[in-house]
């Protein structure tokens, strides 16, 4: 599933994040950047105990908020560690801070001059936030951010469950009708 507006390419496939051979994965991590379950937990899992360690030296991270690290033994080679809002019903700024996650993971990957990247759902697993309401941010804010000056060539969304997927595919259609 992919659309092609401009020669930077948005896709939506189904598979594990930790997989992917891409410049960057985006984890979605906690405040304290030390490791968790869900995408987390598999990422770390992946890349080995030296990630913990260069998390240690973060000092965290505000929700909305991203930093980068290494990838050691993912085949990607950094790892951009974003912590998406909880979800708590909507009048929360959920949806600011939510866009802010992959805004900021953009802004990282450019200073890099990274040329792909791959995202999960972010805050739809413990977090709560309805994967209805917060595919279409996610799609709206990369397409938003493609626009402007970047390196990013290509953003691959990485649905875990075949619902996510789906749910991307759709609102894909809908949102980048040129395909
Ligand atoms: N590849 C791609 N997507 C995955 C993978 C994977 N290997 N594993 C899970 N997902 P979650 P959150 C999907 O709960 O809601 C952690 O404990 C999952 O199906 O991982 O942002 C952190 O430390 C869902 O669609 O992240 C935090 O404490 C999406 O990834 C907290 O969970 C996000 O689910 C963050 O919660």
């Amino acid at each position: 599933m992919s659309s092609n507006g401009t020669s930077k390419k948005i896709i939506a496939i189904q598979g594990d994040i930790t997989q992917q051979g891409v410049d960057a994965i985006v984890n979605a991590a906690n405040e304290s950047l030390l490791g968790g379950g869900g995408v987390d937990g598999a990422i770390h899992k992946a890349a080995g105990p030296a990630l913990l360690e260069e998390c240690r030296t973060l000092g965290g991270c505000n929700v909305g908020d991203a930093k980068i690290t290494k990838g050691y033994q993912l085949p990607a080679q950094w790892v951009i560690h974003t912590v998406g809002p909880v979800w708590r019903g909507g009048n929360d700024q959920e949806d600011q801070l939510l866009a802010s996650c992959y805004n900021r993971c953009l802004e990282i990957a450019t200073e890099k001059r990274l040329k792909t990247i791959a995202f999960p759902a972010i805050s739809t697993g413990v977090y709560g936030y309805p994967l209805e309401l917060a595919t279409p941010i996610a799609i709206q804010t990369v397409k938003d951010f493609l626009q402007g000056n970047t390196t990013i060539q290509q953003v691959i969304f990485v649905c875990f469950s075949l619902d996510s997927y789906d749910c991307y595919k759709h609102f894909l259609l809908e949102m980048l009708p040129e395909k």
